[in-house]
Formats: structure tokens, sequence, C-alpha cells
């Protein structure tokens, strides 16, 4: 167990929610229907033109490219003014603490993240020295469920995938990890992660060597 690669949205902060309230918006004011909670689950981990589309086809709307591109600004221009209201307390209940725990257990720590917001949102929060590499939308060129986003995370790293945990909320983030070849672990509810190595409500009460027995045991 070498290295720790963590998902930002719904992992380290809980932004899943103000990427739902910007979504949520684009398609009240300017699409003319509204998305669930439900559906957007199958926006976690997605990338932003790849979101749009999926919301386009959930409400059997057509847009041009050039209106996509315009709405897909807008809605970031939204999410932008929920996270510059982020502060360090907005960081989720036990991340510090475990990252604590992973540095001084000698373990490696990465970002993998497809926001093109990863940095800015870290740099915001405060915890940008604590990870050793980012790895974020402005790096990769397909998103989750696609493995590159990890891959590349072990290689600047320069761990073997076989030796990192991939800590992720979404379905798509858990695939990506396992497409890795990596160990998952999942941050939520087993019936939405059932992919996953194992699923932890939160990083609460872990410490990095419980993991170690769990996961790389045979
Ligand atoms: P942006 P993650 C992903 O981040 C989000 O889960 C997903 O909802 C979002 O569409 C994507 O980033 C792109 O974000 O619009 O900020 O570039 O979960 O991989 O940390
Ligand atoms: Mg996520």
């Amino acid at each position: 167990m070498q290295a720790f690669l963590f998902d930002l949205d719904g992992v380290i902060v809980d932004t899943a929610h103000f990427h739902y309230q910007a979504w949520r918006r684009l398609a009240n004011e300017k699409l003319g229907f509204d998305i669930s909670e439900e559906f957007n689950e199958s926006l976690k981990g997605v990338s932003r033109t790849e979101s749009l589309d999926r919301i386009l086809a959930e409400g059997g709307v057509t847009l041009d490219d050039a209106t996509k591109e315009t709405y897909a600004t807008l809605k970031n221009q939204w999410y932008v003014e929920l996270v510059n209201q982020m502060t360090p307390d907005d960081i989720l209940p036990g991340i510090q603490k475990f990252l604590k725990e992973t540095r001084d257990a000698g373990i490696k720590i990465g970002l993998g993240s497809v926001s093109k917001n990863a940095r800015p949102i870290l740099e915001h929060i405060g915890i940008v020295d604590a990870f050793d590499v980012i790895i974020d939308g402005t790096k990769i060129s397909k998103g989750k469920p696609d493995p590159e986003v990890f891959l590349k995370g072990a290689e600047e790293l320069g761990v073997s995938p076989d030796e990192c945990v991939v800590f992720e909320d979404a379905v798509a983030g858990i695939e990506s990890g396992k497409r890795a070849g990596m160990k998952t672990v999942g941050i939520g509810h087993p019936d939405v992660l059932k992919e996953a190595d194992i699923v932890l409500a939160n990083l609460n009460n872990l410490a990095p060597a419980d993991l170690k027995k769990t996961l790389f045991s045979e």
C-alpha cells in the first residue's frame, strides 16, 4: 500500500451539492425542466461537457454547440460563486486527521479529480499542501469512469497502480479506480457504491493501517 488517491467532490468537500445546485438552476432557468437529486448521482465524477449532454438528454432538449458552450460556462460561473463561499470548515469530517495520519505513515497522497476547479478549491480551503500530486480536469482528456485520472496519479507519484487505494463517492469514480487496477474505498452508501471493495459513511475513525489489513491481506 504505497499511495492513496482521493476524489475531490464528495470526498474532501461536499461540492457535489454545489454542482447539483448550479446544474439545477441552469435546467430550471434556461432549459425549462427540473433535475432530481437521484439523477444528479449520474453526473458525479463526469466531466462538465458530458454532464451537460446527459442533462439535455434527460430533458429531451437539443442545442447547438455554441449554446452548449455558453450554458456550460454559465453553470460554471454559478458554481464558482458557490464554491468561493467555502472555508476550511467545509472540509468533510475526518479528512484532515486522515490525511495527516496517511503522511505520517509514509503513504503518498494524490488528488484524482475530473474538475477543472480542483486546484483553486484546494487552495481556497487551505489544504493544497497536503497533496504530493494533483491530477485535475486540466491534465486529463477523459473523465471518469475512464481510468486515466487515477493512472496518471500513480504515474506521477511513481507507484504501481496495484499499490494504490482510491477514495471515491461516485459510481463512475469507483469504476475508474477499478479499471486502473486499484483498490477502492467507497464513501457513501453501499446500495449505491456496490462495486467498491469496501464502503464507509466517512473517514472518521479510520486509520491507514486498518485499510492495509482489510484491502491487502490475502
Ligand atoms: P468542473 P470529481 C467532478 O469532480 C464532479 O464530480 C462532477 O460533478 C463535475 O462535473 C466534474 O468534476 C467537472 O467539474 O465543471 O468543475 O470542471 O468528483 O472528479 O472530483
Ligand atoms: Mg466525487
